[in-house]
């Protein structure tokens, strides 16, 4: 049985919670960080010493890093359609989970966690205005990978898709200005309309 450590309104949670529930997968659940707390007392430590969440168990053996578990659960699942047997076909998909921590982790911290976890007097509009365009930026790329194709991971939904949708919901969720990009937006509109999605993304962003 999988244990998940974690909080349903982190992000790097959901994209657990959202895959497992894809896959299919039975797990529990124990809630860990933000104000359920425990990531920083000396049993979570003894399984993830970056006191960070999320962690998953799978019996005996433990791992961290939303981006690892993923794609730890994708290939346990034996899932072709989350973890394809062809190896180009993997790769192309598992791409985007990289490059989304790489090139949004910081600018997802610049804009979300500001416009929605600091008090609006102490909010640096500076640091959201350089989150905002490293976005825009962004998007652009994706936009033009997805007027060639249906999906980060191909033609298919797959893990590929997993990270940035995380990051679209917020995005859309907000109340700014954003630059139109039409594939995106057709993308993302896509994600929307699946179940496990809207259960464990589509909450209130807290
Ligand atoms: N690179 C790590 C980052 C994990 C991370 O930053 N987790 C945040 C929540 S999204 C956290 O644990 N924050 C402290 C807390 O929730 O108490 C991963 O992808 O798993």
């Amino acid at each position: 049985m999988i244990t998940l450590w974690g909080r349903d309104n982190s992000t790097n949670v959901k994209k657990v919670l959202w895959l497992l529930d894809e896959l299919k997968l039975p797990f529990q659940q124990i809630n860990a960080g933000g104000a359920f707390g425990k990531n920083h007392e000396p049993l979570y430590l003894s399984l993830n010493p970056n006191g960070l969440v999320p962690c998953i168990q799978d019996d005996d053996f433990v791992l961290w890093e939303s981006n690892a578990i993923l794609r730890y659960l994708a290939e346990r699942a034996g899932n072709e359609a989350f973890w394809p047997s062809d190896l180009r076909a993997r790769a192309s998909a598992d791409k985007w989970l990289d490059w989304t921590a790489n090139s949004l982790t910081i600018p997802f911290r610049q804009v979300f966690l500001t416009l929605v976890r600091v008090p609006e007097p102490e909010r640096d509009m500076n640091l959201v205005a350089t989150g905002m365009a490293a976005f825009e930026k962004h998007w652009t790329i994706v936009d033009k990978v997805l007027a060639k194709q249906e999906w980060l991971s191909g033609n298919h939904f797959g893990l590929g898709d997993i990270p940035l949708a995380i990051y679209a919901y917020a995005w859309y969720g907000l109340n700014i200005e954003r630059q139109a990009h039409p594939n995106v937006e057709r993308w993302y509109k896509q994600i929307t309309q699946r179940p496990d999605f809207q259960k464990r993304v589509m909450i209130p962003l807290t």
